[in-house]
């Protein structure tokens, strides 16, 4: 493509209920949304970093700084790109993944687009829609979780995700299990646990979960593989897992049975295709996590999971689990446990500018 701009916005989006993780409270969802403008037509990226630097060191405001200081400017400098080019380009600036993704896949939409191809043939997509797993913040209490899950069962979710932290583990588990009986059920710690823990974490192994997710540190490969010893559930990386390399690492070293791709925390969706295939060469199922996507990013993931290695469901639920109202004209819906993955051209999704103006509450626009 041919790069003229780059706008960045940043959204507030208000969250339909307080999302609880080992690691806070988020009630507003606040995420950047990139416009890239090139000579065939424009493409949208988003970038997944939360408003506080507490599931990774990456925040939306340090994303700003990088995107508007060096990112943007390596693009623009550069005027004519493929898709495939902007990971190198980019790769002088070390870390900022998450910024890194958001401006690629802008760069992707708008190729994309204009050659009127979908985002899911360019990635080697093989369904047309993907089961829809949802992830269910910690709750007031086990028996406020039982009626939260409830709810999301009634409305058709193929498989429950609770978050866990020290204190808030066994019980909500328990209270699951015998709540709903043999649901596909699965833990996710954010990192709230250490090796000294591992005695907890095998009270675990009586509910028979899909997965444990990212109970240690992300540095923690190796604590990972030692703790995956002494347990019977598989463990999964989320946070440790910030590149193939990281991929290549945890697998030689049996710290992850299994992985939860999310395309912004290992740099953008060429990178997430790179571990997808890795792990299925090593015979590793892979899923597709999720960061609370508006329309853009729940899009991109959805042709993402289709992919055949991702072989347990993902973390792509319906737009109305996070958000009244979204900044797509056709947000994801929930049609029998599933979200289609869209066959129009780029993302295939338009965006609804009325409500992009309305979350807006920065913008700044980079041109050559
Ligand atoms: O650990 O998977 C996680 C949301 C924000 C940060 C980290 C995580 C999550 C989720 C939500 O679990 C997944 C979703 O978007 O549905
Ligand atoms: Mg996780």
């Amino acid at each position: 493509v041919s790069l003229d701009a780059v706008e960045l916005r940043v959204l507030h989006m208000p969250l339909v209920s307080p999302f609880t993780t080992s690691f806070g409270t988020e009630t507003v969802r606040e995420v950047i949304v990139v416009r890239a403008e090139t000579a065939d037509g424009v493409g949208w990226g988003e970038v997944v970093t939360s408003a506080e630097p507490s599931y990774s060191s990456e925040y939306t405001h340090g994303a700003w700084d990088v995107l508007t200081r060096f990112l943007a400017p390596a693009l623009l400098e550069r005027r004519t790109l493929a898709p495939e080019e902007v990971a190198g380009i980019l790769a002088p600036v070390v870390g900022h993944r998450m910024a890194k993704a958001g401006i690629e896949l802008a760069v992707i939409d708008a190729a994309l687009r204009a050659e009127g191809r979908s985002f899911g043939q360019y990635l080697g997509a093989e369904k047309d829609r993907v089961p829809s797993g949802v992830s269910v913040g910690i709750q007031r209490d086990p028996a406020a979780l039982v009626d939260t899950v409830g709810g999301y069962l009634d409305e058709g979710y193929v498989r429950i995700k609770i978050k866990i932290k020290p204190g808030r583990d066994v019980d909500d588990t328990a209270a699951v299990r015998a709540a709903f009986g043999g649901i596909p059920l699965q833990v996710d710690a954010n990192s709230a646990y250490t090796l000294a823990d591992a005695e907890t974490l095998q009270r675990l192994d009586a509910f028979d979960l899909l997965l444990i997710e990212q109970p240690l540190q992300e540095d923690d490969l190796v604590d990972h593989a030692a703790l995956a010893k002494r347990l019977r559930t598989p463990v999964c990386l989320d946070e440790s897992i910030v590149s193939d390399k990281a991929a290549a690492d945890a697998l030689q070293l049996g710290a992850a049975a299994l992985i939860n791709i999310k395309a912004g925390r290992v740099g953008g969706y060429l990178e997430a295709l790179t571990i997808h295939d890795r792990c299925r060469v090593a015979g590793i199922p892979v899923w597709c996590g999720g960061m609370l996507e508006t329309g853009i990013g729940r899009a991109a993931n959805a042709a993402l999971a289709a992919l055949p290695g991702f072989t347990l469901p993902g973390d792509i639920s319906a737009s109305a689990r996070f958000y009244d109202r979204d900044i797509v004209t056709e947000p994801a819906v929930l049609e029998d446990g599933h979200v289609r993955v869209p066959t129009g051209p780029g993302l295939g999704v338009d965006i609804d500018e009325a409500a992009l103006d309305a979350f807006t509450v920065r913008r700044e626009r980079l041109s050559r």
